[in-house]
């Protein structure tokens, strides 16, 4: 596999149910295979912060035996420009063609985090300064999480589900819940892909303005009827996104979207879902995130697996 960006990339190398056997075999086996990284550097930029990406990608490439070199752009490397063209006049010192490049001259794979500018909804839906990095990389790329998606997190959802799962084909609840800052659609976008191909009864529901892109939505059932989508749930994933219509705005902070005991008693006992870092009492109440059906330290301690077993498929070469 020369990258992962998406569950295409997956579905059209591995294979999914390839993918999440191996996955739950590292899982169960964190040091299956120690060699495949050895004498090997992976690379991770970080344009935006991160505490799961960072610590995970950097075990999951100590677990595989390989040596890592992280950077934060703009305080530990320089400032990253990103468009095509311009005069560098401004306050960006290089340009990420370069950066790529030479980051690729020292590593075997590259890790890039690149949040949705939320301005420009064209670049970012065109995942310009990912597709740029691994333009210019030269080496096997894996997204820490892009303008549209959060592959890494999408992947440690659907392990921590096979995980948890009551039933065969279990029902999914994605729900917008409010936030004070406008957040990226990546992580909901990301997941409803990755649910999309996975053997789960997908529904999503948000307050009305707040519609997906058509591309990641079209043919699942969305409802603007919050109880009505928790209605026999056996999980629940809770997140926030701004608007994709209104690209960025935040149209409503309407609290009768968190996440709450009474809510949770519409579902069949589920299981609660996030992807941290998580707003108390906005997305969650602390009675759900701390109660007995928060499976959300299990997941993000699923980064660890997704993160491994991408890297495998990247350090593994092209198959
Ligand atoms: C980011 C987001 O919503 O995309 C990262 C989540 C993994 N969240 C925040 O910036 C709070
Ligand atoms: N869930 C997630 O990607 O968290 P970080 O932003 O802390 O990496």
């Amino acid at each position: 596999m020369r990258r992962f960006t998406s569950v295409h990339d997956l579905i059209n190398g591995p294979g999914l149910d390839v993918a999440i056997h191996d996955a739950l075999e590292f899982a169960r086996h964190p040091w299956i295979n120690t060699e495949i990284g050895r004498r090997r550097t992976v690379g991770l930029l970080f344009m935006n912060p991160s505490l799961r990406t960072r610590m995970s990608t950097q075990k999951a490439a100590t677990l595989m035996g390989a040596e890592t070199i992280v950077l934060n752009a703009g305080s530990d490397s320089w400032t990253l420009e990103t468009r095509d063209g311009v005069v560098m006049d401004g306050s960006s010192t290089e340009h990420i063609k370069e950066a790529a490049a030479v980051m690729g001259a020292y590593c075997d794979v590259l890790g890039l985090r690149t949040f949705a500018s939320l301005t420009d909804r064209d670049a970012d839906y065109a995942e310009d300064v990912l597709e740029k990095f691994i333009t210019h990389a030269g080496v096997p790329v894996v997204s820490l999480e892009s303008a549209t998606r959060h592959p890494l997190q999408s992947f440690a959802d659907l392990i921590t589900i096979e995980q948890f799962k009551p039933t065969p084909r279990p029902k999914v609840v994605l729900t917008w819940a409010p936030h004070p800052k406008a957040l990226p659609q990546a992580v909901a976008n990301s997941f409803i892909e990755w649910m999309s191909a996975a053997n789960v009864d997908l529904v999503v529901t948000h307050p009305k303005g707040y519609e997906l892109a058509p591309e990641f939505v079209s043919g699942v059932a969305v409802t603007n009827d919050q109880d009505e989508a928790l209605a026999g749930a056996d999980f629940v994933y809770a997140k926030n996104w701004s608007s994709y219509e209104q690209y960025g705005q935040i149209l409503s902070q309407d609290r009768s979207w968190t996440v709450t005991e009474d809510k949770m008693s519409l579902t069949n006992n589920a299981k609660f879902m996030h992807c941290l870092p998580v707003r108390r009492n906005m997305i969650v109440t602390d009675g759900v995130i701390d109660g007995p059906n928060s499976i959300v330290i299990p997941q993000a301690a699923n980064r660890v697996v997704s993160a491994q077993t991408a890297l495998y498929y990247l350090l593994k070469g092209p198959a």
